[in-house]
């Protein structure tokens, strides 16, 4: 009946076995969490509901009981560029963006969504954000935004898609309206924006010019020290690993040695 996909099958399964998976593999710096608990908090926050209104405050009490620090210098803002994100961060260990703390890990890449007087999950369809705003993803995704933003400190990193289609920074978005209003200024030494162009992608945004300007002019404009830097280039080096022959990956110390003859024995 709604427009977008069902709920990802074995969602519970999914879910608390990723809670485990984050807790004694990826970051048992967190501590102790009680998995199945994560899970009925999450669920309870729209089940039995109008799938049309589930608000980010449903999921307060999963959030209380998922949440953990943000290591300071560690946050990680991006729009338009998830893979490369997931790569860039690997998995925490280099930076955490919102995926890489426990409260966006159990839920990243999944569909849910409830029904009215059912406590089932609809694995048929559910409402997308044009359908209603107010929708179980889109609402858990503003809560866990918030409570990032809120919790990010030290220097920010923003990490932007140079050839995205409408401009590397979205006006509206979750970064835009969730995010940055959501910052804490006491506690942010500095704003680095990175401008990624796809490799062999169209140069549509730069540091400077179109959105990624307007983006700058925000942030100084709240008192934000902020650097921004085109094709920062160790992310443009992970773009590298699918284009290694590409004008742009070739490194210009080593391509020399690398293109020399062989010496000939006659
Ligand atoms: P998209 O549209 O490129 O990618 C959406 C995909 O990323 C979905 O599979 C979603 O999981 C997953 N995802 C991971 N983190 C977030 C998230 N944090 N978020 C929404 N979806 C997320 O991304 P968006 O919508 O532009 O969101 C980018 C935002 O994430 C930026 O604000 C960035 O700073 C933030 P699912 O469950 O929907 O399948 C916040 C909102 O971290």
């Amino acid at each position: 009946k709604w427009k977008g996909e069902g709920t990802t099958q074995n969602l519970e399964s999914i879910f608390i076995g990723r809670c485990y998976d984050y807790i004694r593999i990826v970051n048992p710096a967190v501590g102790e969490k009680n998995c199945s608990e994560l899970w009925e908090a999450f669920r309870n926050a729209f089940i039995n509901k109008d799938p049309c209104n589930i608000l980010p405050k449903d999921y307060d009490l999963f959030i209380k009981l998922a949440f953990h620090t943000i290591p300071a210098n560690k946050s990680l803002f991006w729009e338009n560029n998830q893979l490369l994100v997931k790569s860039f961060t690997s998995g925490a260990r280099r930076y955490m963006s919102l995926s890489d703390a426990l409260f966006g890990f159990v839920a990243d890449f999944l569909i849910w969504c409830g029904q009215a007087n059912s406590t089932g999950l609809d694995y048929e369809s559910c409402p997308t954000m044009e359908e209603c705003e107010n929708n179980a993803v889109d609402s858990f995704w503003r809560m866990a935004s918030i409570t990032y933003a809120q919790h990010s400190s030290g220097v920010i990193h923003v990490l932007l898609n140079g050839s995205a289609e409408g401009g590397a920074y979205p006006v509206k978005g979750f970064f835009a309206d969730y995010e940055i209003p959501n910052l804490q200024k006491d506690k942010i030494s500095k704003i680095v924006i990175w401008v990624v162009d796809d490799i062999q992608g169209p140069d549509r945004d730069s540091c400077g010019k179109n959105t990624v300007k307007i983006l700058e002019d925000r942030l100084k404009a709240l008192g934000y020290d902020v650097t921004c830097t085109d094709n920062y280039k160790p992310v443009l080096f992970l773009l590298c690993v699918d284009y290694p022959d590409d004008s742009n990956c070739i490194l210009s110390s080593s391509a020399l040695p690398a293109q020399r003859r062989p010496i000939s024995s006659d």
